[in-house]
């Protein structure tokens, strides 16, 4: 079974902009060595406003929604509900998913940048996060079900 078949079962690519998706090499090309991967955050003005956080991981995007968008601060925290993992190309997706279909709305980029991985555990994620907005030390903890919590934990050195 592949990570997409959520993503494309949920989606018909004859009436979606969004791309249809490939399954990336597990570990991640065309990066800089001292990042992880990318990650991006899109700003969905779906039927409820919410940012798309996602990281660019084991060849696919692993996904968050976060109902009131990522912490610029330190000690703040967010929800952010883990959804379907996105395609590689998806990162740079843009655009208006027409009415009727899922997610329909308006996505645009709201961030994009790398990370660096700290700590990778079944429930924790430590990142050093380096976008134009986001910067600096993040963790993201699984609480329950598909519910995680993502803190801001330090500015940038
Ligand atoms: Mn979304």
């Amino acid at each position: 079974m592949s990570s997409l078949d959520e993503y494309k079962n949920k989606r018909n690519f004859n009436k979606t902009s969004e791309p249809e998706g490939y399954e990336g090499k597990k570990n991640n090309s065309n990066q800089s060595e001292s990042f992880d991967g990318r990650f991006v955050v899109q700003e969905h003005h779906a039927s409820r406003l919410h940012w798309d956080f996602r990281l660019e991981m084991e060849g696919t995007l692993k996904s968050w929604a976060v109902p009131k968008g990522p912490p610029l601060v330190q000690g703040i925290r967010r929800l952010a509900v883990e959804v379907e993992d996105h395609p590689l190309d998806y990162i740079n997706f843009e655009g208006v998913i027409p009415k009727g279909n899922y997610g329909a709305g308006t996505v645009s980029l709201w961030d994009q940048g790398y990370y660096k991985l700290v700590e990778k555990k079944p429930k924790k994620l430590v990142l050093v996060l380096l976008g134009d907005k986001l910067k600096g030390g993040y963790v993201l903890v699984k609480t329950k079900d598909n519910q995680w919590l993502m803190i801001k934990m330090y500015e940038p050195e």
